[in-house]
């Protein structure tokens, strides 16, 4: 498992996001936990996104929420960006593969109106998350997985890519050696990517996309794909998104619980931190690995929360895109 654990998690994102605060604000609506309050008339668009490699994903999805495009073509682009960068080996083609030496494809996406799509295990499509959106607006399905998610994207004009990329065929080589699964996660700074946006007219919606855990047994599905758990997206309420160890995320329906918290009336902020901590009580072994969630409402209320340190994600609002350290659990 090729993950690393540490992030410097410096103070600077909290500096920056203390800086951009409007001066007019009152206290309250300063950083609490790491939840950023804008003024009236300035929350959207917004878009958020996990990870560092959020910052690139939020410039793709900032460029049509400006011009006042739908939220939903926004988190598509957005997180196609980093399905398509050679370097990640998160998301995307170039991802680590399963223990046979495949690498498999999970994501979601959801739109205003509450419409899914999901391809789960999907082999060789560069694009798993517009095989998704696919699946969403020309199938009365929600989820396609494995060989049939395959044979659409084929016969809706994808091509076929590598099994595996050089890189992470001699990772996996290396890895082969000792065959030791421990999933470490956190450890790259950019795992899957989830990302939420809200247009300009108000609209909600997020992406969610990954190569999921290295070296997973073969057939294994994450959180990623599954509405309700990666993602879940209600536009009269919110929206949030998991990065993490999808199986935990599984057990406890993360992003679908933040948010029903929001819609009884908790801020993105509290949702988080009360789904995670479900989370870590159901789960006696917590301390072994991370889950992080972020969140916003339809105020333009931004939350997070993490089991780690470390865990960052990126904010574009108010013409601004910045670099949030999350709040979390384990201080
Ligand atoms: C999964 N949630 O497949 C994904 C992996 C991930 O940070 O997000 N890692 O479980």
């Amino acid at each position: 498992m090729n993950r690393r654990f540490f992030l410097r998690s410096s103070a600077l994102g909290v500096v920056g996001a203390l800086a951009c605060q409007p001066k007019h604000l009152s206290e309250t609506h300063l950083l609490r936990g790491g939840q950023k309050v804008m003024p009236p008339n300035h929350q959207f668009p917004l878009v958020i996104s996990t990870w560092n490699m959020g910052i690139v994903a939020n410039r793709a999805a900032w460029a049509i929420l400006e011009k006042g495009g739908r939220a939903l073509d926004a988190v598509e682009q957005g997180v196609k960006v980093i399905e398509a960068d050679p370097t990640s080996t998160s998301v995307g083609l170039t991802g680590a593969p399963d223990r046979e030496g495949h690498v498999t494809l999970d994501a979601c996406i959801m739109d205003e109106v509450g419409n899914a799509g999901s391809v789960c295990a999907l082999e060789q499509i560069a694009h798993p998350i517009s095989v998704a959106r696919l699946v969403m607006e020309k199938t009365p399905h929600v989820m396609l997985v494995g060989e049939g998610a395959q044979q659409f994207a084929l016969a809706n004009g994808f091509q076929k890519g590598a099994i595996i990329s050089e890189r992470a065929k001699a990772e996996w080589k290396k890895w082969l050696q000792t065959s030791q699964y421990k999933p470490i996660i956190n450890i790259e700074n950019h795992d899957t990517i989830g990302m939420l946006a809200m247009d300009s007219h108000g609209n909600l919606s997020g992406a969610c996309t990954t190569s999921g855990l290295a070296y997973k047994m073969r057939g294994r599905v994450g959180d990623s794909p599954i509405i309700g758990a990666g993602l879940f997206v209600d536009n009269e309420v919110g929206a949030a998104v998991a990065t993490g160890l999808g199986e935990a995320v599984l057990r406890t329906l993360g992003a679908f619980l933040i948010v029903e918290l929001m819609r009884q009336g908790k801020t993105p902020q509290e949702a988080c931190k009360i789904a995670l901590l479900r989370l870590v009580n159901k789960h006696k072994n917590f301390k072994d690995f991370q889950v992080c969630y972020i969140a916003f409402n339809r105020k333009g209320l931004v939350g997070s929360y993490a089991i780690h340190k470390g865990f960052q994600y990126a904010i574009y609002q108010n013409g601004k895109n910045e670099l949030i350290d999350s709040d979390y659990y384990l201080k």
